[in-house]
């Protein structure tokens, strides 16, 4: 039931706290050039209209590289902007109601995983494809439930065809074999947006995936 193919292996997720007071577009567009398939913008304390004019100037930049750009969260921001999908968990919206609205039916819906449960609800069917959060417990979110671990990805592989993305505390030292242990895409936060030098960062994740 999935909709869309995810073919992408390098996954930013953005906010513009984690980029080390930098501006948040510049980090981005260094990640593009380093490699980055796909982003998403994750505000966790924004108001929705701060998150607004941060998504609008996201989708300029992603629409100039021809990047999907997937909102975190705020539905009526993706249908506003018209990203190119919404990433929800557990407690949000879910991917049933977010496929049977018009204007957002077609739109990549990215759900995260917390529980082995939900692998056999309705809400996965939808998805275009599942989060792994978090593979590693990070400081970035701390309000997590499971750690999956390299072991949690192998179980997942084995229940699911569905593209995975894994997440939480992944850098070039440990992205193989996260890769390896059957994730199809890697998501980042510090590991590009608090590195020195985000273009070059992105790039070494990429061939550390690509290898
Ligand atoms: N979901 C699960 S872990 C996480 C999110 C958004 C944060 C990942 O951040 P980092 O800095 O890549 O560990
Ligand atoms: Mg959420």
């Amino acid at each position: 039931m999935s909709l869309h193919p995810f073919p992408y292996q390098l996954y930013l997720v953005i906010s513009e706290a984690d980029c080390m007071g930098r501006n948040f577009v510049k980090v981005a567009e260094q990640a593009i050039l380093g490699g980055v398939d796909v982003i998403q913008l994750r505000e966790k304390n924004s108001s929705t209209d701060s998150f607004l004019t941060k998504a609008l100037q996201l989708i300029e930049l992603t629409e100039k590289y021809s990047i999907p750009l997937i909102i975190n969260d705020h539905v009526e921001v993706a249908e506003k902007i018209n990203a190119a999908g919404i990433h929800v968990g557990n407690s949000d919206a879910a991917p049933t109601y977010l496929r049977q609205q018009t204007h957002l039916s077609k739109k990549i819906i990215g759900y995260s995983i917390e529980y082995l449960s939900q692998l056999d609800n309705e809400q996965t069917a939808v998805s275009d494809y599942l989060g792994i959060s978090p593979v590693f417990s990070t400081d970035t979110k701390t309000d997590t439930v499971t750690e999956w671990g390299l072991e949690g990805i192998k179980t997942i592989r084995q229940l699911t065809d569905k593209p995975l993305v894994a997440i939480g505390h992944i850098h070039s030292g440990n992205a193989k074999e996260v890769i390896n242990a059957g994730a199809d895409c890697i998501a980042v936060v510090s590991a590009i947006c608090g590195a020195p030098d985000p273009q070059k960062a992105a790039y070494q994740l990429k061939n550390e995936i690509l290898k």
